[in-house]
């Protein structure tokens, strides 16, 4: 991978002042985009010490990525050094960190600057952070991510346990689990990798199961020496490879927005899994009773085997309250544990929050959203001028490694700052174009089986409608291939661009 350079048609362009931000995977990205352009006039702001968003803050035991690791990397940085298919969280960590330093990102970030608010002035943002200092841009790009406010479960006495205690995005590692009796809330994606890393460490394992999962089976396999040398040598070999795990994700994805054969298909190999789990009681216990792929598919070939195992059992009666010996399930039993740990998930729905956005003629945010979190195709908001989002409410997934995705919507919104750098102008979505877009969005979102299939999922919004645009990637690159600056309101900028950059 060659540093980026500037060319000098760049060099003489006029560079907007931007403020990006977060520091994961979109924010980062932003950041390698915008060096290629030569706009070397921004600030990625990040609220926590260090980059790398999900794969900073998700350190539990067993914490990895379902997607194929030579997919889940950016499209013009493949990585030759994954050895599996799957690649676990702290290699992914390094493996962002590492494209942030190889292309000059690093410099641009600023850490502990959580943003807590942003006001337009008429020609641009003051953005204000936690400690009190302004920064002011011309553009401000939000890429604060959709799962990073854990939640924590509102069961009585939930505080009164004794013993150490924390959600899975906060683990403590100073907590030793060898010969300990283990509580894990929750059977989402997080908590089926975490049960099959701590089975054979802890005593005893609780699994409190309220709603059993679809498991799809993978086999994390290693990657062959000649695989990873013709990776390493032939970008036409790693291009052709990262297009193949793209063409055979979306094929699967569509089975999520109405394939019935992929459906099919992918159903049976969901129900074959289970069959694996030998005891008929556990067995039933574990069969969901809605449809493959209605919450996120949990991807493993590890969790049936996992719970199958001697110290491993799976609750199901309903959790009646904490105290501080352990949890007490409906039945009145008390299950004795040391250690308890939510696997609960996050507030999909807190984007941006609780950050105070007031856009022009002080329009907050909070009245944009009062009914739904309204965007013009994920990216930008009405009445927001010059502000975008990546991997905003209701952004495409299911189809491709959300890695894809951004990179679309990065390439999208950069296409709208070249025109605002170049006509000097503010962009503002019409309202008109985003409640179109959204209606229709939400309209395919209800009959994809996200709202078809019958259960609870962080997917829903408060109406039950999926938040998900079910747009597969390959739609979602014919979408924004081109903006369609009808779809804005334009307007000249009172304070040239030029005059104000550094
Ligand atoms: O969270 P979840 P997650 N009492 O919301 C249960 C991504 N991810 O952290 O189903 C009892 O899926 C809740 O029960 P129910 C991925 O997008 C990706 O596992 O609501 N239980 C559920 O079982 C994923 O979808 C990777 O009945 C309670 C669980 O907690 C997203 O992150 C890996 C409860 C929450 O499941 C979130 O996954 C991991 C209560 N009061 C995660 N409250 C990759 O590999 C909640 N639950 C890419």
């Amino acid at each position: 991978m060659s540093e980026p350079h500037l060319n000098t048609a760049n060099a003489r362009r006029t560079e907007p002042r931007v403020v990006i931000i977060g520091a994961g995977i979109s924010g980062i990205l932003l950041g390698v985009k915008l060096r290629e352009r030569g706009w070397l006039n921004f600030t990625i702001l990040e609220k926590a010490g260090t980059l790398g968003g999900t794969w900073r803050d998700n350190r539990y035991p067993g914490v990895a990525c379902d997607v194929p690791a030579h997919l889940y990397v950016y499209s013009f940085a493949p990585n030759p050094a994954w050895r599996s298919r799957y690649a676990k969280g702290p290699d992914i960590w390094k493996y962002y960190h590492g494209v942030a330093r190889r292309h000059g990102v690093l410099p641009h970030i600023q850490y502990g600057k959580e943003v807590v608010g942003a006001e337009f002035d008429g020609a641009g943002w003051r953005v204000e952070t936690s400690d009190g200092s302004i920064h002011e841009a011309d553009i401000v790009i939000a890429a604060s991510g959709r799962l990073h406010h854990p939640v924590m479960p509102d069961i009585p006495g939930v505080d009164s346990f004794a013993g150490p205690k924390f959600h899975t995005s906060r683990w403590d590692a100073s907590v030793k689990l060898a010969g300990k009796r283990l509580g894990l809330i929750g059977t989402g994606s997080t908590a089926t990798q975490a049960v099959a890393a701590l089975a054979d460490q802890v005593a005893q394992l609780k699994l409190f199961q309220r709603t059993p999962q679809w498991v799809f089976p993978v086999q994390d396999t290693p990657v062959p020496w000649w695989k990873r040398v013709a990776y390493r040598l032939s970008p036409a070999y790693a291009r052709k490879y990262y297009q193949t795990l793209q063409a055979q994700t979306e094929a699967r994805g569509r089975a999520a927005t109405g394939d019935r054969d992929a459906r099919a298909a992918r159903d049976q190999q969901c129900v074959d899994a289970l069959a694996t789990v030998r005891d008929p009681a556990l067995r039933a216990k574990l069969t969901p009773n809605y449809e493959v792929g209605c919450k996120r598919l949990v991807m493993s070939g590890t969790f049936y085997q996992a719970v199958q195992k001697p110290s491993v059992d799976v609750v199901t009666d309903g959790i009646d309250h904490i105290e501080p010996k352990g949890v007490v399930t409906k039945d009145g039993r008390l299950h004795e544990l040391d250690v308890l740990v939510f696997a609960t998930g996050f507030d999909a729905h807190a984007y941006l929050r609780p950050m105070r956005l007031v856009g022009e003629g002080g329009v907050t945010l909070d009245e944009v959203w009062r009914d739904l979190p309204l965007t013009y195709r994920s990216i930008a908001i009405p009445n927001m001028p010059n502000f975008f989002l990546i991997n905003g409410p209701y952004s495409p997934g299911g189809s491709a490694s959300v890695v894809g995705i951004v990179e679309v919507q990065v390439d999208y919104v950069l296409k709208l700052m070249e025109h605002i750098v170049r006509d000097k102008v503010l962009l503002v979505p019409r309202e008109g174009a985003s409640l179109a877009w959204l209606e229709d969005a939400r309209e395919r979102a209800r009959n994809s089986v996200w709202g078809t299939g019958g259960c609870q999922s962080w997917y829903l919004d408060k109406t039950g409608t999926p938040s998900i645009d079910p747009s597969t990637l390959s739609e979602l690159k014919a979408q924004l291939a081109q903006p369609r600056l009808e779809d804005f309101v334009e307007r000249p900028l009172p304070v040239d661009v030029e005059t104000k950059a550094a």
